[in-house]
């Protein structure tokens, strides 16, 4: 569902305003701004059962050319600042990925982007599966021990007074094989000790409780109810994520 008031469709780039036709609402204070649908339906999770709503915005434009930060707190800064120039919202993105220790810290901030230089992986339109596979070979001659990895995320605001930035992680192991439907991204391979599971047996919810991007978010959200910025509340407020 697309649910945005056709006076801010207008002020998107024309690529993007032609997907507002399909709903409008009136109340939109917040933008989620992001160009993916994993992303998209954990936030809302994340949300459900606050003031707070996300719903889904067809947005086709991609945020790579926009992340030209080194860390992944300036690049949820720089497309929330992106998106809030072009919008004047409220704006929240999420900038997030896996750092393996035994590897440095790759894939890091280039987690979406892990392959795509390489044919053997999928090229410049790779999908999870390829990045997968990258990483997998990457690692193929670490021990069982050598295998940790974390998850960040941070989760940034830009308003018109300022600009926060809430950054978060979760501790896991890589495994050799991929396990597990759910999720998205590296979820298959990502196994959470304390739940004896990868991040893709796990259920929606089971995983917001425990994701790094459950545990900024849900800072982001205890910070934004406190910050006055959703004074006045509405029964129809949205938060409105882009995706394509
Ligand atoms: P936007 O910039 O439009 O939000 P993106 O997918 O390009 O979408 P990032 O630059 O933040 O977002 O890259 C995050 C990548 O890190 C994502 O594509 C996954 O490959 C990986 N990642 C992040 N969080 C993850 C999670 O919860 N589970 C699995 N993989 C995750």
């Amino acid at each position: 569902m697309v649910l945005v008031p056709s006076e801010l469709a207008n002020r998107f780039p024309r690529k993007v305003a032609g997907q507002f036709s399909d709903g409008i609402v009136d109340h939109v204070r917040i933008l989620l701004a992001t160009t993916n649908q994993g992303k998209i339906a954990e936030v809302r999770e994340i949300m459900s059962g606050r003031l707070i709503e996300v719903a889904g915005l067809i947005d086709s434009a991609s945020t790579e050319e926009i992340e030209t930060g080194s860390t992944f707190a300036e690049n949820a800064l720089l497309k929330a600042k992106h998106y809030h120039r072009t919008l004047g919202l409220p704006t929240v993105t999420d900038d997030s990925g896996l750092e393996v220790e035994a590897l440095g810290g790759i894939p890091g901030i280039y987690s979406a982007r892990y392959g795509i230089y390489s044919a053997r992986y999928g090229g410049p339109g790779m999908g999870d599966a390829g990045r997968i596979a990258r990483l997998l070979d990457e690692m193929k001659d670490l021990s069982d021990q050598c295998r940790g990895a974390r998850f960040i995320c941070a989760a940034g605001i830009v308003w018109e007074g300022g600009e926060k930035v809430f950054l978060d992680e979760v501790q896991g192991v890589i495994l050799k094989e991929a396990r597990g439907g759910n999720g998205f991204g590296y979820d298959p391979v990502f196994f959470y000790e304390p739940l004896g599971k990868t991040f893709a047996e796990l259920t929606s919810s089971e995983k917001a409780k425990v994701s790094h991007r459950g545990r900024a978010f849900r800072r982001l959200a205890g910070w934004l109810t406190d910050s006055g910025l959703l004074d006045t509340p509405r029964s129809d407020d949205r938060i409105v994520a882009t995706a394509d």
